[in-house]
This record gives structure tokens, sequence and C-alpha cells, in this order.
């Protein structure tokens, strides 16, 4: 049995690249997985990195455990949590950071962004978030991973950190690995196919919230940026506007991006345009059905409030372990 681990920061609204990237691909595996556990948590103690509005913060995080179960996570096999519900993280994620170094830190192409943008007041939870994202995974002994392809760094990072601790003290921390998806790992915002959708930037137009209703969501696929040439090909690098919708188009339904060019034989991108903008329409449509749902069923604390109850236990324990091992307090 293997344990899979996740998770999301409250930062902002939830996009579909979110949705694609991890959300949807983290349903996929616990369905295909019936053998393993899952683990999954809200990261608002990562949110803070960046200031967050109390109230928002506060609904923006039921608003991602209630949007996992809207996807179909099944309450029953997750142990679905809260990340600062549990202490355990923010204290392995400082023992952590005596284990990482300021040049690994500085190497992380999150971190370089803000910096090279010239973004001053950063704070320094911000520069050793990495340490904290490491310690998220591996207090639970997490095998697997499922992000999308920005994680990828960090989870690099996470295997050193838990490599060089077991290198010091002897095998403790399962050192994990990531599961990146074929498709769709990498959603691109449609305003600018250079740039990630992400939920935090202010791009309206170029990100698909979980939120927008169906004229929103037509128009702003309907007025994505693609290119002149007019036949749909799938080439990221010559047609990236074009190739980031054939790629969303794919991964909700399915499909490979050579199979969806072939169903579009054109002229012209308004048909395909049309389709894809239909196909995501109706996936986030049924999305906000089952989150109401889920909001009105009533049950999302008992479930919040069960899963801080395993997780805690687990985190305790290895905790405790881990710093006996390094020495610290008293020996019991
Ligand atoms: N554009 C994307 N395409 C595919 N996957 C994506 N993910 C994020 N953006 C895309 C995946 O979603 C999960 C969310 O991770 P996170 O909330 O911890 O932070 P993030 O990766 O930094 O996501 P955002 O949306 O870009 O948030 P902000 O703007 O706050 O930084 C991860 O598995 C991520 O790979």
């Amino acid at each position: 049995m293997k344990r899979i681990l996740s998770g999301i920061k409250p930062s902002g609204t939830l996009t579909l690249g979110n949705y694609i990237g991890a959300i949807s691909k983290f349903v996929e595996l616990q369905k295909k997985r019936p053998e393993d556990e899952f683990y999954l948590f809200v990261a608002d103690l990562h949110a803070i990195t960046i200031p967050q509005e109390t109230a928002l913060l506060r609904k923006r995080t039921r608003d991602v455990a209630a949007m996992y179960l809207a996807a179909g996570i099944d309450p029953e096999r997750t142990v679905l949590f809260i990340q600062s519900e549990i202490k355990e993280h923010a204290e392995l994620g400082y023992l952590l950071q005596c284990f990482t170094y300021i040049g690994e830190l500085e190497r992380m192409t999150q971190f370089k962004d803000k910096s090279k943008k010239g973004e001053t007041g950063l704070s320094s939870a911000f520069f050793s978030y990495p340490a904290l994202m490491a310690a998220d995974i591996i207090l639970y002994d997490a095998d697997y991973v499922p992000v999308g392809e920005d994680q990828k760094q960090h989870l690099e990072l996470t295997r050193d950190i838990a490599a060089r601790f077991n290198n010091r003290f002897g095998a403790f921390f399962t050192v994990p690995e990531p599961l990146i998806p074929e498709v769709g790992a990498r959603i691109m915002d449609l305003q600018d196919p250079t740039k990630k959708m992400s939920k935090s930037e202010d791009s309206d137009k170029g990100c698909i919230t979980l939120y927008d209703d169906r004229a929103t969501i037509m128009k702003k696929i309907r007025s994505a940026v693609t290119d002149s040439v007019g036949i749909v090909r799938f080439d990221p690098e010559n047609q990236p506007g074009l190739a980031n919708l054939i790629t969303i188009y794919a991964a909700l339904s399915g499909l490979s991006p050579a199979e969806v060019v072939s169903k579009f034989p054109g002229p012209g991108y308004a048909p395909f345009k049309d389709a894809c903008a239909d196909l995501v329409a109706d996936a986030i449509g049924t999305l906000q059905k089952r989150y109401e749902d889920v909001i009105s069923s009533g049950t999302l604390d008992a479930i919040l409030d069960r899963g801080r109850d395993v997780a805690g236990k687990v985190a305790f324990k290895k905790l405790e372990k881990a710093k006996q091992k390094i020495g610290l307090g008293r020996k019991r």
C-alpha cells in the first residue's frame, strides 16, 4: 500500500489550471488505485506567505476543501484536512529549514520570478516556504505527490532534504516521487500563453476560475489569444495559444491532442474554440452544482474534523521521532 498526498493553497480563486493539473488528476488516481491511502490538505500556511485578507482566507480555505469533494474525491478514502490545524507542519518546517541551504532556496523559480519582478516586501516565509512544503510531504511519509509541472522543482528539493536527513540520521523519511500528468500539467494564461494560469495573478480575462458562469467562460475562450495560421494544429512552439486550448480540450475529454486536432479539420479556429468553450463550461457547471451540494449537505466540517484527527496522530508520532533523532529535548 502506498500513501499519496497533495495540497493546494487558498491564495486566490481556484482556476481551471488547478483543476486540470491537480484536482482532477488526484480524483483519477484515487479511482485507479483502490489499495492506496490518500491524504489531501488545504495549505493555508502557504497562502499567508503573501498577505491575505482574514475573512477571505477563511472562506477560500473551506472552498478549496469543498471543491475537492465536488470534484469527486471519496471522503471515506481521503484524509482531508487543513494544514494549520496540525501544528506539526510548522514545527517540522522549521526543523527542515535547518537542513536546507540558502542557495537552494534562492534557486527556486517562484522566488526568482518574484524577485526579478522587483517585488519588495516579500516575507521571509515566502523565501523559506519550500522547506515547509517538504515538511508537509515527509511528515506523512508520502510515497507519491501528484502536482502540476510548476511544483516539480519544489518536489526535487523535498527529495534532497529528505535524503540529506536520512544520510545523517539513518533511513527515516520516505523520499517521495512527484506524479506529473502527461496532459495538462501546465495550463497557460489565455491572454498570454507564455505565462502559467495562476489563481493569485490579476489576469481576469486570461484566467478561467471554477466559479465563472457559462457566458463568462464562453467569452474568455472565444477571445483567447491564438495566431493567424488558421489551421488547428498542436504546435506549442509556434502556436502556443492554440496548443493551450487543445491541451485543455484534451485534458477534459480524455482524448490525446492529436485526436482533438483530427476533430477540427478547419479552416479557422471558431468551431474549435466554441467546442472547447462548451466542454469547459459543462465541466465547470457540473463542478459548481456538486460544490453547492457539498456546501448545503453540511458534512464538510465533520470530514475536516476527521481528517485533522487522523492526520494529527500520524504527524505527532513522526515529528516526535524526528526530534529524537536530531537530539532535541530530553530522551524518552
Ligand atoms: N496553470 C496550471 N496548470 C496546471 N497545474 C497547475 N497548478 C497550478 N497552476 C496550474 C497545480 O495546482 C496545484 C496548486 O498548487 P498551489 O495552490 O500550492 O500553488 P501554485 O502551484 O503556485 O498554484 P497557483 O494557482 O499558481 O497559485 P498562486 O498564484 O497562489 O501561486 C499544484 O499541484 C500546481 O502544480
